[in-house]
């Protein structure tokens, strides 16, 4: 099969690529580096380092005998995406290529727009390369849980059954959005389900929790590791919560800590991806799949990171709640269904402890990194304070 993943460069696509090289898929690629330029923006850096894509690729051939065919291009600009899908004919295309931080979208007018644009742009880009070159080709689309919020019922898997002044229909379910970036890919969500009703494209729509850790089994096999960012604007809250543990920082749960959201591991991230590629939807089918394993508050998860760093160093941890530089609630339901992947025969692989285990004992070997960043690790990115710049 041929894989073509947008955003290759990036802390999920550079892992993909390994695991559907390794699956046999001739992959191709494309990626204009934004990520590393703007997490330099910020002054900040991959607390584990990459090397460059031209590294990663000849290290990719040195490894496996693979190619990568690599195009260095933004997905924005829709000559870069319509050549490349001309070029390589893919079976699926893999959109990660977004810009994914809910804090940089929240900077200021300048970062809201540059987010709304390239964001929505990018997936309609894909959208007309896909119907007008390989109409029967897959779209995977990287959305988000932050799509649905945290309504005050439970969430279904992207359509529910609505009753209203007695009459009923099938309906995507309200989405109500925390931040601009989450915005982007209601509205990208939104766009493909169009796309798919008047071209039929086949599309998967990936509502995926927050993603943790530093390993897949494929990084693990080649040793080409990926990025791992732990600053307040392109960071999360588990990844960041292990290299506070490690610099001896406090553990830093927003507000009262009660947000709850769906996780879950790299390695269950890739699995999930790899399970839609090699399982795509039917013929002119719109899928929706909510991607995580578990749900937890960010204090449970602050609480988990204490334990285990205490028992695996035998040093102290320390929690302490800040204020909440973001608009959200910090006490509410949070019951959202995730049976499709597991029906299409996905399993859940690692356990969130012994992951825990592993981040704390990779980051400690990066622990000066860290601490070069300390400046950039406390939150002050305020959803109050958005401004025209
Ligand atoms: N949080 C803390 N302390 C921190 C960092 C975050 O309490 O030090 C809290 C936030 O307030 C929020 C929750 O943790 O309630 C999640 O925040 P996050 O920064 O880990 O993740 P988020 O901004 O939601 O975005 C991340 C990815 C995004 C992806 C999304 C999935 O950056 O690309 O779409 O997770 S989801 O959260 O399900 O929308």
């Amino acid at each position: 099969m041929k894989v073509m993943i947008l955003g290759i460069d990036g802390y999920i696509g550079w892992p993909l690529a390994l695991r559907e090289i390794e699956k046999g898929n001739e992959v191709s690629g494309i990626d204009n580096f934004f990520t590393r330029r703007r997490v330099r923006e910020v002054n900040s850096d991959s607390v584990i380092p990459i090397s460059t894509m031209q590294k990663r690729i000849s290290a990719v051939r040195e490894k496996t005998g693979a190619r990568i065919n690599f195009y260095r291009g933004d997905v924005a600009n829709p000559s870069v995406v319509i050549d490349a899908v001309k070029k390589e004919k893919p079976d699926v295309v893999v959109h990660l290529a977004e810009q994914r931080s809910a804090p940089y979208s929240m900077i200021g007018l300048k970062q809201a727009t540059q987010t709304m644009v390239k964001n929505i742009v990018s997936t309609l880009n894909l959208i007309y390369a896909i119907k007008d070159v390989v109409p029967h080709a897959h779209i995977l689309k990287l959305g988000t849980m932050g799509e649905y919020g945290t309504p005050n019922i439970d969430i279904p898997e992207g359509f529910f059954e609505v009753q209203y002044n007695g009459r009923k229909d099938y309906l995507p379910f309200p989405k109500q959005a925390g931040s601009w970036y989450h915005w982007t890919k209601v509205h990208d969500s939104n766009n493909l389900m169009f796309a798919n009703r008047v071209w039929r494209l086949g599309i998967t729509d990936v509502m995926q929790g927050v993603v943790y850790g530093t390993r897949t089994t494929d990084i693990n096999r080649t040793g080409l590791r990926t990025r791992f960012d732990i600053d307040e604007v392109w960071g999360t809250a588990l990844n960041r919560f292990c290299a506070q543990a490690v610099a001896g920082l406090p553990i830093t749960p927003y507000g009262k800590g009660g947000q709850t959201r769906g996780f879950l591991s790299l390695e269950d991230s890739i699995s999930c991806l790899d399970l839609s590629i090699s399982k795509p939807p039917a013929e002119g089918e719109y899928r929706v799949f909510n991607q995580f394993d578990e749900h937890y508050s960010v204090m449970q998860l602050a609480q988990m990171v204490k334990e285990v760093f205490e028992h695996d160093t035998g040093k102290e941890a320390v929690i302490r709640n800040v204020p909440n530089p973001r608009v959200e609630a910090e006490e509410h339901y949070y019951n959202p269904e995730h049976k499709k992947l597991a029906e299409m025969g996905y399993r859940h692989s690692r356990e969130l402890k012994d992951e825990i285990s592993i981040m704390l004992e990779d980051l400690a070997a990066h622990r000066p990194r860290i601490e070069a960043l300390s400046d950039v690790i406390s939150p002050h990115t305020a959803w109050k304070s958005s401004g025209i710049n």
